[in-house]
């Protein structure tokens, strides 16, 4: 396998508006990014993700963008980003961008245009279609609820949004757009930036005879309407003949809808496309039809399942990205842990599972100290466009709405965008003054001051799993078997590679769990890394593992 460095990379992801505020506007912002960037380059990581910070009105937080090439006033200025770019990289930090081309504001210039006259040379910039009987074009739903079009101001032709009405989708039938992206693509890289995580690239490209959906399961739309569409795989590769090629960057799909079988389309080695993507099948787990706030039981064995399929579809052509959280899911202790009684053991065993595993490993802002969901009693506390519509929409169904808000605390994206937590002052030292979004009132006790202080946090223990991950290049390169794929509590595989096998087992319950190994011929295991303080009690081939235990050994072959 061809050894290169975003593979190797670690990659830390940061949701710039709760990150830190500097001016004390209750929005973090780029200056508070560059305050932080000892403590970004002392966990151990090698590359920075940073979500949008261009111009955008925050109808979705920066995923709505109004000017591709400036930054966003709340956030700062051109120069303070030209200053982090210079600063990171004197850390030997990489960033990357968030390149959002699905679609943009409706702020926008070209939007703007587009709506003003239908002679103008951007209304084809975006899909405007006729209505049928007085109503939208078809029956697409968007993922904010509701219809995916809606009629132009003054006009008689409706515009496509998948998203917000505040975020039409790009035209990119027409090749003045993707010229465009082309163009912004290089003024950030001929900056110096060392890649992108693309929003949505899978939905690029539409069906634009736009044919009605027979589908009513929210997620069989993205993977069969929206998803995939006739031309993406050719705009990707003019994407990167046009413009990637031309660079050393790394480059992550957002995949909402590729699927193991369609995965190496976007990332197989020969297809001149896109480094790695990102997939949702374990962050899917648990949710029906409807998406994300209709929840459904789960179990760890559909979890190792989801790993271990895509493991093997990536393995040979194409290469995987592995990550348990990001700023549009909850919480991963909250979500695969255990956020009260064992956080503390849960979140390490969670770093072990997050940074054992093949594949570019990218860790969440505020993840590696612990950070937990957030339960705010009232639907006014909530920011996130996805939560606000999804309550009106359950409110609109007669839902008893105290039941759906226990969801929204379970699901909602803002669990991960509530600010920082730093120390125990005041906004959890986010901010002087009240943060854009409430803090989680567990700052006082769950902070990066507090974990810094004591050696057995578990920032203290991310740091030493990172250098774990560091020293054994086959926790990225090696091979992959899981075992006991049967088990509902234990996650156990091994790692490998010609000179060294590893073993990872970890105990996904709160209950003590014994497991006996099979003794084909005379192994020896050494513990080389455990959650726990003392080392795992073993009798033979049996331990005895305590709630949410994770231990990483070295088997010998005697
Ligand atoms: O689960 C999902 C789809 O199956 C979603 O989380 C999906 O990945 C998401 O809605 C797409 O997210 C991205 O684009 C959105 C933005 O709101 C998100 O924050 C961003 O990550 C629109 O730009």
């Amino acid at each position: 396998m061809k050894k290169v460095w975003w593979k190797e990379s670690i990659v830390y992801q940061i949701y710039p508006r709760s990150f830190k505020d500097t001016d004390n506007d209750g929005i973090g912002d780029i200056r508070g990014i560059i305050q932080k960037l000892d403590y970004i380059r002392d966990l151990g990581v090698d590359v920075i993700w940073l979500c949008p910070v261009y111009r955008s009105p925050n109808d979705d937080n920066g995923y709505d963008i109004s000017d591709y090439t400036d930054i966003m006033e709340e956030f700062g200025t051109l120069d303070d980003f030209d200053e982090l770019l210079k600063e990171a990289h004197s850390r030997d930090l990489k960033i990357i961008m968030d390149l959002v081309v699905n679609h943009t504001s409706d702020e926008h210039p070209w939007f703007v245009a587009s709506q003003k006259s239908k002679n103008s040379p951007y209304r084809n910039y975006y899909h405007w279609r006729k209505g049928r009987a007085g109503k939208a074009p078809n029956n697409w739903p968007s993922f904010f609820k509701g219809s995916a079009w809606e009629r132009g101001k003054n006009d008689s032709e409706y515009y496509l949004h998948l998203f917000s009405k505040k975020q039409p989708d790009l035209n990119w039938e027409n090749s003045a757009v993707r010229k465009e992206v082309h163009r912004i693509m290089k003024f950030w890289l001929d900056k110096g930036i060392d890649g992108f995580r693309m929003d949505v690239i899978s939905l690029i490209s539409k069906d634009i005879g736009f044919p009605d959906t027979d589908y009513e399961d929210f997620y069989d739309v993205i993977d069969h309407v929206y998803a995939n569409g006739p031309r993406v795989h050719e705009f990707i590769r003019e994407m990167y003949e046009e413009v990637l090629c031309h660079y050393d960057v790394m480059t992550v799909g957002e995949g909402p809808g590729i699927t193991p079988d369609t995965a190496n389309l976007y990332v197989g080695h020969s297809r001149k496309a896109l480094n790695m993507i990102f997939h949702f099948g374990h962050l899917h787990l648990g949710s029906n039809k409807n998406g994300k706030y209709d929840v459904v039981p789960w179990d760890l064995r559909e979890f190792k399942s989801v790993f271990n399929i895509w493991d093997e579809a990536l393995a040979g052509e194409g290469w995987n990205s592995i990550f348990l959280g990001n700023h549009d899911f909850a919480r991963m202790v909250s979500r695969f842990g255990n956020d009260a009684r064992y956080r503390k053991e849960s979140a390490k065993l969670l770093a072990i599972l997050l940074l054992s595993m093949r594949g570019t490993v990218f860790l969440y802002q505020g993840d590696e100290i612990g950070m937990t969901n957030v339960a705010f009693p009232s639907i006014e506390d909530y920011n996130d466009i996805e939560t606000i519509s999804s309550y009106r929409e359950a409110e609109r169904a007669g839902r008893d709405m105290d039941e759906f808000l226990k969801i929204i605390h379970d699901r909602s994206r803002d669990n991960a965008r509530t600010p920082m937590q730093w120390n125990h002052s005041e906004n959890g030292g986010f901010s002087k003054t009240t943060p854009w979004l409430k803090c989680n009132p567990n700052y006082r006790h769950i902070n990066v001051a507090e974990n810094e202080g004591d050696p057995d946090s578990i920032l203290n223990f991310y740091r030493r799993m990172i250098r774990f991950r560091k020293n054994h290049s086959l926790l990225v390169y090696g091979g992959f078997q899981l075992l006991m794929e049967d088990d509902p509590d234990l996650f156990v595989y091994k790692r490998f590679d010609k000179n060294l096998e590893i073993l990872v087992v970890l105990n996904f319950s709160n209950k003590k769990r014994e497991l006996t190994l099979d003794a084909h011929g005379s192994r020896e295991l050494i513990c080389l890394l455990s959650n726990y303080d003392k080392p795992v009690s073993q009798q033979g081939n049996t331990f005895l593992l305590r709630p949410w235990e994770g231990n990483i050994y070295k088997v010998l072959n005697l």
